[in-house]
């Protein structure tokens, strides 16, 4: 297992050690901020992060020491992670996650991981391979949900994704499952009938299986950066997007775009993907995150 210390290891290289030089020499002036600001926006935290944090640092500049300063940083980005509303829980039984994003981001391999962690904390979990699109992409569900020990719902490639779900439900409800979790084919967010067949997979679990607690939760790739924000918003538009799931962390130095993406979509980022293992995902924790990215002494 990865974790948040050595996943996020890219992005913290290229925050912790150049914000601490510049801290060394104590005095902020003009050119300091300047260096600031630009270590902050390539780490992708996004311009109104960035301003808010030397806004703040400015307020105290001339009195801190180094490592304050670095606190000061820590302390901003656990403030804006703050406001971020708390995740929205739907109540009913099977809690029902539609897993959903563009081509590639890391869905399927988030549902064995999530399959993974709820069935070792318990729960009855049970995987619909509504992926019937991609060549393959049923066996590699298959596969995952073998890993993680759960069974899956398939059908023939080609089936109507919204048939499968419906056939999932049904089954997770005969065998007392407490979770579902549905696999989809990638989609760009600008093509409007494969946005439409997401759209049918929720309204046939709404009116036709009955299900109550309908949750999208939105991969996004961390590697695309500020632009995942964009292609988020057309999901957020059409489905009930409750969660996102960040992945790919350990392999980008723009981990910081968690703040910009949270901030804009008013949405919490509820699981991180550490690495490529079964175990690499982690839930977001605000602490954790913010001591990965500027070193344990942040908060010693
Ligand atoms: N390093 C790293 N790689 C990841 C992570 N999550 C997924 N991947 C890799 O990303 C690639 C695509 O993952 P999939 O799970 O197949 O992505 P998908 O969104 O289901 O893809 P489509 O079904 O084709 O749209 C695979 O090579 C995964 O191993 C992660 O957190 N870290
Ligand atoms: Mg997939």
């Amino acid at each position: 297992m990865l974790g948040f210390t050595r996943g996020l290891k890219k992005t913290k290289d290229r925050l912790f050690r150049p914000l601490k030089g510049i801290f060394a020499s104590s005095v902020l002036d003009r050119e300091s901020i300047d260096e600031i600001e630009a270590v902050l926006l390539s780490a992708d935290l996004g311009i109104d992060a960035a301003e808010r944090i030397i806004d703040r640092l400015r307020e105290r500049a001339g009195a801190g020491k180094p490592g304050e300063y670095l606190r000061i940083v820590g302390d901003e980005l656990l403030a804006m992670i703050d406001e971020v509303p708390p995740p929205v829980r739907r109540d009913g039984s099977p809690h029902v996650i539609v897993v959903i994003g563009v081509n590639g981001v890391g869905k399927t391999s988030t549902i064995g991981k999530l399959a993974y962690r709820f069935r070792s904390e318990g729960k009855g979990v049970l995987l619909a391979a509504c992926d019937t699109f991609r060549a393959a992409a049923i066996e590699q569900l298959a596969l995952w949900a073998d890993r993680a020990g759960v069974p899956v719902v398939q059908q023939k490639m080609g089936a109507d994704p919204a048939a499968v779900a419906f056939d999932a439900v049904q089954s997770a409800r005969a065998k007392e499952m407490d979770i579902v979790i549905i696999d989809t084919a990638g989609r760009l967010h600008t093509k409007t009938n494969l946005m439409e067949e997401l759209s049918k997979i929720f309204r046939v679990l709404e009116k036709r299986a009955g299900v109550t607690n309908c949750e999208a939760w939105l991969v996004l790739d961390a590697n695309t950066g500020q632009n995942s924000i964009r292609q988020a918003e057309a999901f957020v538009a059409s489905l009930p997007v409750t969660g996102i799931v960040l992945t790919k962390l350990d392999s980008t130095a723009k981990g910081g775009v968690v703040i910009p993406i949270q901030a804009g979509l008013r949405i919490p980022v509820l699981y991180v993907g550490l690495g490529e293992g079964i175990g690499d995902m982690e839930p977001f924790d605000h602490r954790l995150f913010v001591s990965a990215l500027l070193g344990d002494e942040v908060y010693s």
